[in-house]
């Protein structure tokens, strides 16, 4: 058995994602009710059984923090560990200044544990992968790094690196972010693109990154630096995500994606409201483990005049309590509470809130602790919202930020 660790780059600001991001680092943004983004790498590992695992954090970091320590602490006599790493400028009087540069900083920790390989991921997509068996796949190469790819439309390839592939799966072309991304040869309609997960033989990782921290003309970053640089030496490989089989989902589509935007991240939250979801968050085989506060489960209530609530297509979380209210297409996370009459459509609230009696709201996304008058009426009329200094997307969501407090 080789040896793996893994380094979780959890120190990202998440600037797109703002007013989500506004007190804290982008992987703590909660999802689905229940989760939060950067559960879904960790559940990755340890699902794998890849239990030696530091998370390297920067901006913004307590609630990140806090999650860590409740949710995923590992106690230290198995000798495996889920441990927060701070910037400590051990490298000089500087944080971070880009990916690569977040685990040069960090060497050292790489070395007290000796590892064969190196799996460097990021932390905010939502995605399963049996990340054991892309470590294989890299052995079995003999790759120097072996970047983990999956197929996006076209489209939306300019946010990613657009990868180049020959017939054995060896890249021999990478762009970060082009203005005008190449097809896949035998899809004029996708792109092959980085997921932002490596793995690296350590010597190699070791050697690459003592180099770049040279390189006075490098922004230390991954994506913009260090795989341009490498590929052309002739052994990175592409672990295509198309073959990652989780146990239990044989046969199912891969989901992956990147909540980059508010946008995405509300259309994520509406691909899990089907009967059969892209995303399955119910595998037994593949628990999705998170912290989970200690509440009563969610009371869906009839209000004093006998009006009953109506739920349909929607993710309710517990500590919630409904009374005599409408709920469409929306995802609820622990502890709010929905007036009676009030009516929600799409909409998600990440936790904590109240929204008054005869509310009637449409593409709300909430961060925790908002309180909505009763009767307060968001988003029906964006010209209105922005009027009343709310934040509305260009795709016309409405976004709350945390805490706020919002009357007619
Ligand atoms: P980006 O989307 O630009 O591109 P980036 O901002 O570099 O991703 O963040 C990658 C990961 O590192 C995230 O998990 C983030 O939280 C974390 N991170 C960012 N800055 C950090 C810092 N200073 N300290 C610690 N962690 C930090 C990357 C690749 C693309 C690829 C996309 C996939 O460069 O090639 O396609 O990810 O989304």
């Amino acid at each position: 058995m080789s040896r793996t660790l893994a380094m979780i780059m959890a120190g990202g600001a998440g600037t797109r994602l703002y007013p989500l991001t506004q007190t804290r680092t982008k992987p703590a943004v909660p999802f689905a009710g229940g989760l939060r983004l950067i559960d879904f790498v960790l559940n990755n590992f340890v699902n794998s059984d890849l239990l030696k695992i530091y998370v390297l954090t920067q901006f913004k970091s307590q609630s990140l923090n806090i999650h860590l320590r409740q949710a995923w602490y590992l106690s230290g006599l198995t000798g495996n560990f889920i441990d927060a790493i701070p910037a400590q400028m051990r490298m000089g009087k500087r944080w971070y200044e880009g990916t690569a540069d977040a685990i040069y900083q960090n060497l050292r920790l790489i070395e007290i544990h000796e590892p064969d390989n190196v799996c460097i991921f990021g932390s905010d997509h939502i995605y399963k992968m049996e990340v054991r068996q892309a470590v294989r796949y890299h052995e079995k190469k003999q790759a120097d790094l072996t970047v983990c790819a999956t197929r996006v439309p076209l489209a939306e390839a300019s946010r990613f690196g657009v990868i180049e592939v020959d017939e054995n799966f060896r890249m021999i072309g990478f762009e970060e972010k082009p203005a005008n991304p190449k097809p896949l040869p035998d899809d004029p309609n996708s792109a092959l693109v980085s997921m932002g997960n490596y793995i690296f033989d350590t010597q190699v990782l070791f050697d690459t990154l003592h180099k770049d921290a040279e390189d006075k003309l490098s922004s230390h970053d991954f994506g913009n630096d260090i795989i341009p640089k490498l590929y052309p030496k002739g052994s990175v490989y592409v672990y295509d995500f198309t073959l990652n089989q989780i146990p239990g989902e044989e046969g199912r589509s891969h989901y992956w994606r990147d909540v980059g935007t508010l946008y995405s991240f509300w259309e994520a939250h509406m691909d899990l409201l089907s009967c059969s979801p892209p995303l399955d968050l119910t595998n037994p085989k593949w628990p999705l483990r998170s912290y989970h506060p200690p509440v009563a489960p969610a009371r869906i209530l009839g209000d004093n005049d006998g009006t009953q609530s109506a739920i349909s297509d929607s993710m309710i979380a517990a500590g919630c309590t409904i009374v005599g209210a409408n709920v469409e297409r929306s995802v609820l996370g622990y502890k709010i509470d929905v007036g009676a009459g009030a009516s929600l459509k799409e909409s998600i609230f990440l936790g904590t809130s109240t929204i008054g009696a005869g509310c009637e709201l449409n593409r709300v996304v909430a961060d925790k602790g908002v309180t909505i008058a009763p009767g307060t009426r968001i988003g029906i009329d964006n010209a209105e919202d922005r009027d009343r200094g709310l934040t509305v997307t260009d795709e016309g969501l409405v976004v709350l930020s945390k805490g706020a407090y919002v009357g007619n």
